[in-house]
């Protein structure tokens, strides 16, 4: 019998590549999509025609729906991904990401309590509970959590009850503490993505310079093709744990902006300090970056730098795709994606 796996956030970064190796695992895979105005399901267009995936109209703040879902589907594996997962913005709407980040948790761990235990859950728990202790890296399952953000605030919740719900009801319930994972596919407003599409614009003539926040803040950046593995294996341990997943590695947003810079032969000469840093290109003088103090947030998590060795000793888990091959693969899809548009 293929298992049945449920995934909230199907339509996010993450909902697509765990969508595509579930399918390929031969899973019956069912999605909870929101009502758009605007097509969200352009991450998982090419899925639609597959027999075994199943998209469901639901919101992760409607307690009923996912009880109905749960109950109709009776899935063997749940992954809640759904999430407001920009930090920055978590600043702005600080009780929205309350509801969905963290008590949206409770509601899906309550609907598999009352209508069947024996279903395995998956929390997305992130790198963003270690947040503020940089002398703390690298950072593993046991080092004391301390968010920095509403949105860090609300993960914590959903570690918790994720983690309090596996220990008063036995149910298989884990979280994966996963470090930054990107990919062509991620959010044109995360920093990464935001520098790729950047570089594609400006090579095709449609954009002038790239204006970012904190250039000098550091990540364990890896790729989620690599990290919705590990998600499955984190399901497929034969008892329920909480698990790191991370490269090992942390470069600045400098660096990564610089390396992605390099792929299309261009060189950035840095000049000034702080909000009047500017990045030129070494060739023709010209402003390519420069800092705006919009992309800031009140409080800032420095360092992040992930030690997944439980995970590689205990899943067999370990990262495939290099930092360098992760930025070439973005800056490669961008300049393919932003020159015919
Ligand atoms: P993402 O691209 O922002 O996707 C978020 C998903 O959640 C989207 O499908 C979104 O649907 C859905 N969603 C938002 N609010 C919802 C609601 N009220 N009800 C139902 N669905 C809702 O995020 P991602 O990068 O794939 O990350 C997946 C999960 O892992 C998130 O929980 C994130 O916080 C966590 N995480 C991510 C990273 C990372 O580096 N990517 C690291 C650690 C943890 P719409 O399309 O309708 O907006
Ligand atoms: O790309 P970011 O927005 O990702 P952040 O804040 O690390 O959060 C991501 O990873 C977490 C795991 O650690 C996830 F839980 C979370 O859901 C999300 O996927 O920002 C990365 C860094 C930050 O220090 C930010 O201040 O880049 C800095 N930055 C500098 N300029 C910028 C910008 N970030 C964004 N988004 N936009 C800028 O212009």
């Amino acid at each position: 019998m293929a298992k049945i796996a449920l995934i909230t956030g199907i339509t996010g970064q993450d909902g697509s590549y765990l969508s595509e190796f579930l399918l390929q695992k031969n899973y019956e895979v069912h999605g909870i999509i929101r009502r758009h105005s605007t097509n969200c399901k352009e991450r998982i267009s090419q899925l639609e025609e597959n027999k075994n995936f199943f998209l469901h109209y639901g919101d992760i703040s409607d307690s009923s729906n996912l009880a109905n879902l749960i109950r109709e589907i009776n899935p063997d594996e749940v992954y809640n991904l759904a999430a407001q997962s920009h930090v920055g913005t978590s600043f702005e709407v600080p009780e929205y990401t309350a509801e969905v980040t963290g008590v949206g948790t409770l509601k899906l761990l309550e609907a598999i309590r009352q209508i069947n235990p024996k279903i395995k859950f998956y929390q997305a728990s992130t790198s963003e509970l270690f947040g503020g202790i940089p002398e703390t890296a690298p950072q593993n399952e046991n080092t004391p959590f301390y968010p920095k953000s509403p949105y860090g605030c609300a993960k914590l919740y959903a570690f918790w009850i994720t983690k309090n719900y596996r220990e008063s009801y036995k149910i298989f319930a884990c979280n994966g503490i996963l470090f930054n994972h990107e990919s062509p596919r991620r959010g044109e407003d995360f920093v990464t993505r935001k520098i790729t599409v950047g570089i594609a614009k400006i090579i095709a003539g449609k954009q002038e310079k790239i204006s970012l926040g904190n250039l000098n803040s550091k990540r364990d950046w890896g790729f989620a093709g690599d990290y919705v593995e590990g998600m499955w294996k984190i399901l497929q341990h034969d008892t329920a744990d909480d698990f790191v997943l991370a490269t090992g590695e942390t470069h600045t947003v400098r660096e990564f902006l610089e390396t992605a810079f390099n792929y299309v032969g261009i060189k950035i000469e840095w000049r000034g300090e702080g909000i009047n840093e500017k990045g030129f290109c070494s060739k023709t003088g010209k402003i390519l970056v420069d800092v705006n103090t919009k992309f800031f947030r009140p409080a800032e998590v420095d360092l992040l730098l992930g030690d997944p060795s439980k995970a590689e000793k205990i899943l067999n888990w370990k990262r495939k795709i290099s930092f360098e091959n992760l930025v070439k693969m973005m800056v490669e899809s961008d300049l393919k994606k932003f020159s015919q548009e």
